[in-house]
């Protein structure tokens, strides 16, 4: 690869964060040939420029627990990069969150920004903090904390945060009521994934998962195929594991499993989604209560892996590095057609390669779960225009968001050489756009 030089660079400055590394490398490794075909990107050094974030903030968040003791964690948010429009991406409570996983994310998302098409630029941030087995005030008492520090970075034609791992309605909620009161404003705008009655988007809980699915389809459409029968395996058992599921349900697929970092669960008649939506987002229970209250059909398995469960599609919607090279040989020896990331690289290298070499359909995570940013900006448009568009407004347009970005992966893949190469054509489309935007704005 042209970009050798630049990624020993990039290790040499980001010691210690793999995640980091590795989602860089994925990007830069499918570059050369838009790199040759338009060498004034190259002499501007846009790579270069794309893989250094405009900014990154780091702070301090103490808060007090339930017991009166006082905690501290760390707050973080990488302002990747502004070309397209306000940063734009989620907020990640986990405590693997570290600066490296913050920045993968972020770099991966100004891309996946890009493809939406809806201007906006890329940005993640987050915390080490852990929110399981806490008590609803002290995430209060943790997000108001965070949000003193981070609101002075905010703005809804500055930065724009939303959910991801570990944050949800709830903490959306906590973290707007705190940048309401510090500032004053009803800003609408600086934050996605509200609530439907104060300003949230209908359908945006759906999105991610509803995206994912229906970025499946058009893989298998292309393929002559489609979803009704297919046997499909999801990890994962939060926000966007819960909607692929609903959603391949209502295309006539059979979902066979959910995850958590415990264990995954196998059901022999199909998820009910109902069920399982009661057991985590009401209860906010585990899949192996999800299994218990089921009955015969499911059973929960504590050690292995839900890769070992054969089925058409697999829909990885849990965390990065989930699917690696022998959980990929195990799903391909199962007869997997199509592969659709819901969660951000959860996937590693050598299961792409697996994969990819095995003639699967993978859609990657830039790709793939765009829907929910999508309908953040969607959100944001609403917020702006002071409207309130109807679930069906929205599936609707989230439906064509997602075509729309399957066509352009597609179809530069095809240009670029590389058919079929869903990886190849989301990298550089997204790239394309951001750089073209950054070579007209000067040196920035
Ligand atoms: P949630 O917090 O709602 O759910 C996360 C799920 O993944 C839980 O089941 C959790 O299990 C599991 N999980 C998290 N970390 C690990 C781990 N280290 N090992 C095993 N399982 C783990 O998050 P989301 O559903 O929102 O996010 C899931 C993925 O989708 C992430 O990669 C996120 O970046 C990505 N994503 C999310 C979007 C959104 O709009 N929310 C948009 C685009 C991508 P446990 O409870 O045991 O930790
Ligand atoms: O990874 C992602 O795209 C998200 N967590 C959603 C970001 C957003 O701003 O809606």
């Amino acid at each position: 690869m042209r970009n050798e030089p630049l990624y020993d660079e990039i290790l040499r400055r980001n010691p210690g964060e793999p995640e980091f590394h590795q989602a860089v490398r994925e990007v830069l490794e499918t570059l050369d040939p838009i790199l040759q075909a338009r060498p004034e990107l190259a002499e501007a050094r846009v790579v270069e420029r794309i893989c250094e974030p405009e900014r990154q903030i780091i702070f301090r968040v103490p808060w007090v627990d339930d017991a009166g003791r006082v905690q501290v964690n760390r707050g973080f948010r990488v302002e990747y990069n502004s070309a397209l429009g306000p940063y734009k991406g989620g907020l990640r409570f986990h405590p693997s969150v570290n600066l490296g996983i913050v920045k993968f994310l972020g770099f991966e998302q100004i891309f996946k920004n890009a493809l939406t098409g809806l201007g906006i630029g890329g940005g993640k941030g987050g915390s080490d903090f852990d929110p399981h087995g806490r008590s609803d005030a002290e995430v209060m008492r943790f997000c108001q904390s965070f949000m003193t520090e981070l609101h002075r970075h905010l703005g809804e034609h500055t930065d724009v945060p939303a959910g991801d791992i570990g944050v949800g309605g709830r903490e959306i909620g906590y973290l707007f009521g705190q940048y309401r009161r510090i500032t004053n404003r009803w800003e609408a705008g600086v934050l996605t994934g509200k609530a439907p009655g104060w300003g949230g988007s209908l359908a945006r809980p759906e999105a991610t998962g509803y995206g994912a699915v229906l970025f499946a389809a058009e893989m298998l459409r292309v393929r002559g195929e489609d979803l009704d029968g297919q046997q499909v395996v999801v990890s994962g058992s939060g926000n966007v594991a819960i909607y692929a599921a609903e959603k391949a349900l209502a295309l006539g697929a059979n979902v066979l499993t959910c995850s958590d970092s415990s264990g995954y669960v196998v059901d022999d008649k199909g998820i009910d989604v109902a069920l399982l939506k009661q057991v985590k987002e009401v209860e906010r229970g585990r899949v192996a209560d999800y299994a218990e209250r089921r009955g015969s059909s499911a059973r929960f398995v504590a050690d292995g892996s839900v890769w070992d469960v054969p089925a058409d599609v697999a829909l990885p919607c849990a965390t990065q590095n989930e699917l690696d090279e022998a959980a990929a040989a195990v799903l391909v020896r199962g007869g997997v057609k199509a592969v659709s990331e819901g969660a951000n690289m959860p996937t590693t290298p050598e299961g792409v390669r697996v994969l990819t070499e095995a003639g699967v359909a993978f859609g990657p995570g830039k790709a793939a779960n765009a829907g929910g940013v999508a309908t953040s900006a969607l959100e944001m448009r609403q917020n702006a225009a002071r409207t309130v568009w109807t679930f069906a407004e929205v599936e609707e347009a989230l439906t064509d968001i997602m075509r729309d970005i399957h066509t352009t992966c597609h179809e530069t893949a095809e240009r670029y050489g590389a058919p079929g190469d869903y990886v190849r054509g989301a990298n550089i489309a997204g790239f394309e756009r951001v750089a073209d935007a950054m070579l007209a704005q000067g040196l920035i």
